[in-house]
């Protein structure tokens, strides 16, 4: 093991970045290698860990290439910054409801130096939308929606373990969907992020009680609390009614209220008071860093 040495394409592999990658950071002399006889670069193995461990970047060991064809397209797509290409190769993973092919699309976005906001609001969640698309004009089934969205949701939960993670930090977030709020893809994807930027998270996840959340903050004493809503099956005047007493219940202990979801477009600002609303993960992520610094 001590002396065991790998190919520019095995440690690509297990750290997740393309070959490319690896050669920048040995001609920058950040990692080093030896060359054989034949002038193939050869790196050490325990170097390789150690590189990893100082840089922070997890040891992954992903090698299950795409398809030749998938990978094609997703290349080219990447290359010539074509997004709308991206999301229709996630797009056609996730509607064959193949997990291990929508799970390496993704992996190969990361590859490629995609950071997950941008993977999430500029991939999946148009892709997603398209998946609503189909099914409003009823050229998707409700249950091929349903494949769908657990495609999506087991991809990113594997993606998620390879992704490199920031140390903890002594913030605290809870998250939750509103009572009748089933749609948690969005949510879920922020918890991510935010958990590998090092946040403590406190995730309660699909249809909580607005009792029950009031309940959580009291006891948990988040700095920031996350409501997701995107088509809630209560009635607009409990959900307002409910979002008031959170409102309350997040004063009391100074915690800053965020909401996101597409419902709340559909609400009216004077009926509501939140810290801040947002459609994008990138806008959240934005605006925690700022309310950090002030
Ligand atoms: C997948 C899906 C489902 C799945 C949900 C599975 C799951 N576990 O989440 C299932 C099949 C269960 C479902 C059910 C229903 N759905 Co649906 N669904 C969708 C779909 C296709 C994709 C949503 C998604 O996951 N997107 C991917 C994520 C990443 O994007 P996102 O949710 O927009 O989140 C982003 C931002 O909004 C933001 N964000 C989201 N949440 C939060 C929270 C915070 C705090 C912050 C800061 C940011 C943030 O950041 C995310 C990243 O950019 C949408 C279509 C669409 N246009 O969005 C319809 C859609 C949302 N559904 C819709 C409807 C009507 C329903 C049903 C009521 C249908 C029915 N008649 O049975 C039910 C019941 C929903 C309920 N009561 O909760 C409508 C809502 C329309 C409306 N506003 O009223 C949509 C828009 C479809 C449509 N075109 O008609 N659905």
């Amino acid at each position: 093991m001590e002396s065991t040495y790998i190919s520019t394409r095995e440690v690509a592999d297990l750290l997740a970045v393309t070959e490319t990658t690896i050669k920048r950071w040995t001609n920058s002399g950040q990692l080093k290698c030896v060359k054989t006889l034949g002038g193939h670069r050869k790196y050490l193995l325990t170097e390789v860990e150690n590189f990893a461990k100082e840089n922070n970047i997890p040891i992954s060991g992903v090698t299950t290439p795409l398809g030749k064809v998938e990978l094609e397209k997703l290349g080219f797509a990447i290359f010539s910054k074509n997004m709308r290409k991206t999301v229709e190769v996630i797009l056609e993973e996730i509607l064959q409801g193949d997990r291990e092919g929508t799970f390496q699309s993704l992996m190969y976005l990361v590859k490629n130096r995609m950071k997950l906001v941008d993977i999430i609001d500029d991939i999946i969640k148009p892709a997603m939308e398209e998946v609503g698309y189909l099914w409003e004009t009823k050229k998707l089934e409700v249950e091929q929606e349903h494949l769908a969205s657990d495609t999506i949701k087991t991809a990113l939960s594997r993606l998620f373990i390879y992704l490199p993670r920031q140390s903890a930090n002594n913030i605290k977030v809870l998250l939750a969907c509103s009572e009748g709020e089933t749609h948690d893809i969005g949510l879920q994807a922020l918890a991510y992020e935010l958990e590998l930027k090092g946040y403590g998270i406190h995730y309660l996840g699909a249809n909580t009680p607005f009792r029950s959340l009031i309940k959580a903050i009291k006891a948990e004493k988040p700095d920031y609390i996350f409501l997701s809503a995107s088509a809630p099956s209560i009635p607009k005047k409990d959900f307002i009614k409910g979002f008031k007493s959170l409102t309350k219940a997040a004063k009391e202990i100074n915690g800053k209220l965020v909401a996101g979801g597409g419902y709340f477009l559909s609400l009216d600002k004077n009926e509501i008071n939140y810290d801040f609303i947002a459609n994008t993960l990138k806008e959240t992520i934005s605006f925690i860093k700022k309310s950090i610094t002030n």
